[in-house]
């Protein structure tokens, strides 16, 4: 009975949500959005946020617990040791402007500073995500995401959409959690928009925490600010993500502003396994990329990389704010977990759209 109920709701959805133009089966609203001020000590940055969000202790806490406790052991243990440990000597273990930008928001919020850290490590490497670049008929670049994740209710409430602003002009933009001082999904305007989709490995979740003692390796969000920060143009972006070790394989999508500056680097921990470029000359015009190496088949209990190629397919290079969106308002693209959208496009940085999305009709990947 239950699972046909499901089977049938899953029908009409799958049905309304091919049909192109479709209302969406969630009520997507846009999350608030901030200025977080560059000029400001590091550890003052996130004080005007936080004040919004002053219940997050409470909700931060089971997080952390019952995503740890989902472990297998010994690594409950190993990682409340890390985060404990990290939280300790925090200028020790992270670097600047995350190790000062925590302690703030820990302070603002008059709560343990361990646990902002586990949140910010947790956040680091749980996702799962779709991402598509494409080059549309005017050669104009676009990108979007869908960003999944388990314990969506709490994260859907404090995702916020921010503007890292230094002399009064914004530097880099992105999506973030409120706590959660790296990024995940952002764009330098005029100049590349990057996301990252989770690429499980099997033992990474060990490595990572090694990684974070040793001090080897940056966590992948705040890899993504910084190269936002520090980083021009697409090409140097995508050098220094490809090339910047990290402890844990992922697979990061950037979108630039000139002829096929879209790519897809499916990441091992030191360097690139594979770069997939759009060629838009032999018709490869957009690239998906899920959870699996595109080069390779997907699970057929997570299948979201075909749904979304036939929706590309029927959409073509007619791309707008409007179409995209419903490409990614396509289930299984989008699904329970599924907490935002964004569209972006890094040569019309105004176009910017995120959605907080909220389809609990929709299958669980
Ligand atoms: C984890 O820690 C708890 C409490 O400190 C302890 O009882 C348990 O035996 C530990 N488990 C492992 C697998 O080490
Ligand atoms: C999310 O926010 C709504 C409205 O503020 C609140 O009712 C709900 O309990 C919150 N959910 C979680 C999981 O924090
Ligand atoms: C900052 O920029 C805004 C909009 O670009 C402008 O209206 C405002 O006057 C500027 N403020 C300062 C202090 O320059
Ligand atoms: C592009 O898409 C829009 C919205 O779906 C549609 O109205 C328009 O006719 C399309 N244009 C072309 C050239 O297909
Ligand atoms: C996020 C960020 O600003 N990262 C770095 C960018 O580069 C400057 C100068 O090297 C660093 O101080 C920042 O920490």
């Amino acid at each position: 009975m239950a699972a046909s109920l499901f089977a049938n709701s899953f029908a009409v959805c799958f049905l309304v949500c091919f049909t192109l133009g479709a209302s969406p089966p969630d009520n997507p609203v846009a999350p608030p959005r901030y200025q977080i001020n560059l000029d400001l000590p590091e550890e003052q940055r996130w004080t005007e946020l936080m004040k919004n969000y002053a219940q997050i202790g409470p909700d931060a806490y089971n997080v952390i617990y019952s995503y740890v406790h989902s472990l297998p052991p010994p690594l409950p243990n190993i990682t409340i040791k890390v985060i404990e440990m990290v939280a300790a000597d925090v200028d020790q273990y992270l670097p600047s402007p995350y190790a000062a930008e925590m302690r703030g928001i820990a302070k603002s919020l008059n709560i343990d500073l361990g646990l902002i850290v586990g949140m910010n490590i947790l956040y680091d490497v749980t996702a799962f995500c779709t991402s598509i670049v494409m080059q549309d008929s005017k050669g104009v670049i676009w990108h979007a995401r869908n960003l999944d994740y388990s314990y969506t209710d709490m994260l859907r409430n404090i995702t916020v959409q921010v503007d890292f602003i230094q002399n009064n002009k914004t530097v880099y933009s992105g999506v973030t959690y409120a706590g959660y001082v790296g990024l995940l999904t952002g764009m330098r305007p005029k100049a590349f928009t990057i996301t990252i989709d989770e690429r499980d490995q099997g033992a990474w979740w060990e490595n990572f925490l090694i990684g974070i003692i040793d001090r080897k390796a940056e966590p992948i969000g705040f890899l993504i600010r910084d190269v936002l920060a520090n980083e021009t143009t697409f090409e140097s972006a995508v050098k220094r993500l490809s090339f910047t070790t990290t402890e844990a394989s992922a697979y990061f999508i950037v979108g630039g502003v000139g002829k096929d500056e879209g790519v897809v680097i499916t990441k091992g921990r030191i360097a690139p396994v594979d770069t997939w470029q759009l060629d838009t000359a032999n018709g490869r015009w957009y690239e998906v990329e899920t959870n699996y190496d595109h080069w390779g088949p997907v699970p057929k209990t997570d299948d979201r990389r075909d749904p979304a190629n036939k929706k590309m397919v029927a959409m073509g290079q007619n791309v707008t704010v409007d179409n995209l969106f419903d490409v990614m308002s396509t289930v299984p693209v989008l699904n329970d977990d599924t907490t935002y959208t964004i569209i972006m496009s890094a040569s019309q940085p105004d176009i910017t759209k995120v959605w907080i999305r909220n389809c609990h009709t929709c299958p669980k990947t």
